[in-house]
């Protein structure tokens, strides 16, 4: 049985040839964001990636087959589906048996990457631990998915609504490193401070690339979280999104939302709640990772 993989024919062509190739996430694009903007935003950020000399390949699945790489086509379309699987670890293979549309988290996408030989995702922030987990048990799969598979992942640190301390402890526990880049400190994904100090940092992309084929070399298993701050001029300061993100939380709590509806719900009341402010910097930071990624991606294609 051959992998139910179907390659966009420039990521076909870039993978051959040992050029940089950047992964791009999907569930982003169906359940982080409203339309249109969910569809500029994919957009700019393939864009992002070829300028900075790399190729896109914005994963996602649908007629049994994981796409590596979309067609402007499939991208609308997918940005216009709302409803399509909110896919991780779990239900990837019953999506694909089912023949149904799926949009890849970042632990799916980190999986669909790794088949194709894809070693640098950029997205947003990762999910993590839900605060209130003690009771709930709310750990996003992107966590166990970084102790697993070999991709290196660049990301604007968790998100803000999480319990980030946490967040961190599960990660050590995998064995996941966690790279704040130029920074000592963690950011919070709209904001670049998070009041924790990152485990490690690193000020070149160099860098993150050696560290990226040093884990291969020693056969360790898992890839990297680098935490990327959001650009200066479009961070919300944390006293600022703090109350936004409480009240999102409460109303989460107050209306039981659980499980996968959890992020979504809370992403698009904040969105609500900042008059639109916190999809502007989502969109910037989601960019300043696509740059980043792809500079990674091409040292390690250099090396
Ligand atoms: N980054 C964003 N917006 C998002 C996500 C990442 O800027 O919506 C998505 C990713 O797909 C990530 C998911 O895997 O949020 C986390 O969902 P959960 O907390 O249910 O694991």
């Amino acid at each position: 049985m051959t992998l139910p993989l179907s390659f966009a024919p420039e990521v076909r062509t870039a993978l051959d040839a040992g050029r940089p190739v950047v992964a791009l996430e999907s569930t982003i694009i169906t359940h982080g964001m409203p339309y249109p903007q969910n569809l500029e935003t994919a957009r700019a950020v393939e864009a992002e990636v070829r300028a900075a000399g790399a190729t896109p390949a914005t994963i996602a699945v649908s007629g049994g087959q994981i796409h590596i790489g979309l067609t402007p086509e499939e991208l609308e379309k997918l940005a216009q589906t709302p409803d399509a699987m909110k896919l991780s670890r779990a239900d990837l293979a019953f999506c694909l048996a089912a023949g149904r549309t799926g949009a890849t988290t970042v632990a799916a996408t980190m999986i669909c990457a790794h088949l194709a030989g894809i070693g640098v995702f950029a997205t947003g922030g990762i999910g993590g631990v839900h605060r209130g987990a003690e009771e709930s048990f709310d750990i996003s799969a992107d966590l166990a998915e970084l102790g697993l598979t070999p991709v290196t992942v660049v990301a604007a640190g968790a998100k803000a609504i999480l319990d980030l301390p946490k967040t961190l402890e599960v990660l050590e526990t995998h064995g996941v490193p966690v790279i704040a880049y130029g920074q000592d400190e963690l950011p919070a994904f709209w904001s670049r401070a998070s009041g924790l100090k990152a485990p490690l940092r690193a000020d070149s992309p160099a860098q993150i690339a050696q560290a990226h084929l040093l884990r291969a070399r020693l056969g360790l298993a898992g890839g990297q979280l680098i935490a990327n701050p959001i650009p200066e001029a479009a961070e919300i300061p944390r006293e600022e999104i703090v109350p936004a993100i409480e009240a999102a939380l409460a109303e989460a709590a107050a209306q039981g939302i659980a499980a996968k509806e959890v992020t979504p719900f809370l992403l698009s009341r904040i969105f609500e709640l900042t008059e639109g402010r916190s999809l502007v910097a989502n969109i910037a930071l989601v960019l300043n990772n696509a740059r980043l990624a792809s500079a990674i991606a091409a040292e390690i294609a250099k090396a």
